[in-house]
């Protein structure tokens, strides 16, 4: 999920499409110093990028529509490889071969050089499996989980496959900045971690588990005709069987998103949308997993037309470059920094026309709390934000958002996304029914957010807490007296201009005292 929606302005609701007036605030941007954002790089990062760089300009001659096609791990160093992949290679080719319907046509060009590459980051090209997700934008196969003991399609609950304490660790990566060198070998920070977290890790891993299971059974049957109702439903039905949903305690951390080309964010079908995923849409899936109020918030792009390949690559590179760059001590503007010197390398040809890619510049990533997505620290994807540093033990969703638009959204469509204040005031609600709502949307979903289709399932959002006597009926006034007095937010959907294009990445990365644990990486982004 994307974060702030307090920092979305020019709140719109029944403005026509694509008529914002412009605030004026972008040229003030255009220009302005950019040479603050490697500050943070070690000189082997350095290294690897310009190793990296000149690897893909190879790539470059001789296939211009790789950017689907698994990077290499650069210079054989990364850390931390995805647990039990080591060692097996698949054939990478076949991932990136399949579905390329215009090789050439879609074609990478920088504006500047390239800061970017996922150097330090091992993506574990190929992986055990044999199935290719017919969408672009992820590498790998989508049943690499059977490496794991897993069924095809999945059907065993991840906790079934894995003794407690030993679900897969995620990537490892140093602490970046000199001031930090210290940590991954200090006795001291080791024995913090085995004092302090050691069960918390255990269960974050878990939900990341769930998180790369569901995502990649997913991958398998997003293809163009799907309807995006059918899609998020099955989505959500496996991942309740995969985490073993179990009230509060195990579950779905909130609604599917699956934001259609300029919108950007917090989109899912409430009942009665028909919406059918096209072959030249550019969908963003972002789900979450949660177990024991550990949230995992992650998410990709699925687009089918290669022309979008350097949009998607954007964002991708740009959400790992924002990850190589946190850690503790580090200011979150110079994260946010960083974010945008990548995204704004690229620019993409669609349909004849070039556009550069915009980072956009009201929408963060965030920490992550216990039952609480968004926190109250935001990551920004461009410069100029706050100094405020990350700190040990936090959790934070690292998710960048390009676009070929403004770079900037507004509120608009019809509202589907919900989530009680964690900080809800305690107000008097007259009518019963708003009393009524509020106790269901409390004792089922807590502070986690939900969508309008979960009110209206039979058990309401959680069998496991309703039974079968969960469904809300006509409950649209008394959700709205609950978002009208504080106790709930609605978060409408986030666009940008009609017409225009947008691709997301994100990752959820925890600040180990010794490392930074990027919980969610896969084998697939
Ligand atoms: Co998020």
């Amino acid at each position: 999920m994307a974060g702030p929606v307090g920092e979305v302005d020019n709140l719109k609701v029944d403005a026509p499409p694509g008529e914002e007036a412009d605030d004026g605030e972008e040229d003030a941007e255009e220009g302005a110093d950019t040479a603050s954002s490697l500050q943070g790089r070690s000189q082997k990062q350095q290294r690897q990028e310009e190793t990296q760089e000149e690897q893909e300009e190879e790539e470059d001659k001789t296939a211009s529509a790789a950017s689907q096609a698994p990077a290499p791990s650069p210079t054989g160093e990364a850390k931390g490889d995805v647990e039990g992949v080591d060692g097996e290679e698949g054939d990478p080719d076949a991932a990136a071969d399949a579905g390329e319907t215009g090789a050439g046509a879609a074609k990478k060009r920088k504006k500047k050089k390239k800061k970017k590459g996922s150097a330090g980051v091992s993506t574990c090209p190929g992986g055990t499996g044999s199935k290719v997700a017919p969408a672009r934008g992820v590498t790998g196969f989508t049943d690499s989980y059977v490496r794991h003991g897993q069924t095809e399609p999945p059907t065993i609950p991840v906790e079934d496959l894995f003794e407690e304490g030993s679900f897969p660790e995620g990537e490892i990566l140093e602490h970046p900045r000199d001031f930090n060198s210290f940590r991954i070998t200090s006795e001291e920070k080791r024995a913090e971690e085995r004092l302090q977290y050691a069960g918390l890790y255990d269960k974050a891993r878990k939900a990341a588990e769930v998180h790369r299971q569901v995502r990649r059974h997913a991958q398998s049957y997003i293809k163009p005709g799907i309807k995006l109702i059918d899609m998020c439903t099955t989505l959500e039905e496996k991942n309740r069987e995969l985490v073993r949903e179990n009230g509060l305690d195990a579950g779905i951390a909130f609604p599917t998103g699956c934001s259609l080309n300029h919108v950007a964010a917090h989109y899912t079908p409430n009942n009665g949308d028909d919406t059918v995923l096209k072959h030249g849409d550019v969908m963003k899936v972002d789900f979450g997993t949660q177990v024991e109020g550990h949230i995992i918030d992650c998410a990709w792009t699925v687009s089918f037309d290669p022309q979008f390949d350097p949009l998607l690559e954007a964002a991708r590179e740009a959400t790992n470059a924002g990850i190589r760059n946190a850690g503790i001590d580090v200011p979150l503007n110079e994260v946010g920094a960083a974010i945008q010197e990548v995204m704004e390398s690229y620019e993409v040809e669609i349909n004849g026309t070039t556009y550069p890619v915009k980072s956009m510049r009201n929408l963060t990533g965030h920490n992550i709390g216990p039952y609480d997505i968004h926190a109250g620290k935001s990551v920004p994807i461009v410069k100029g934000g706050d100094s405020t540093r990350m700190e040990e033990g936090e959790f934070f969703a690292i998710e960048t958002f390009g676009s070929t638009g403004r770079g900037h959204v507004v509120e608009d469509l019809e509202c589907s996304h919900y989530m009680k204040d964690i900080n809800a005031p305690r107000v008097p609600l007259r009518l019963p029914k708003a009393r009524q709502l509020l106790s269901h949307i409390s004792k089922t979903f807590g502070t986690l957010a939900f969508c309008r289709r979960w009110l209206e399932r039979p058990d309401g959002g959680s069998a496991t807490i309703n039974g079968v006597s969960g469904k809300q009926e006509k409950y649209v006034g008394a959700l709205k007296q609950l978002c009208d007095s504080g106790l709930v937010n609605a978060l409408p959907p986030l666009c940008d201009v009609r017409g225009s294009y947008v691709a997301q990445y994100e990752h959820t990365i925890l600040m180990r005292p010794t490392c930074v644990e990027v919980l969610s990486r896969g084998d697939d982004f």
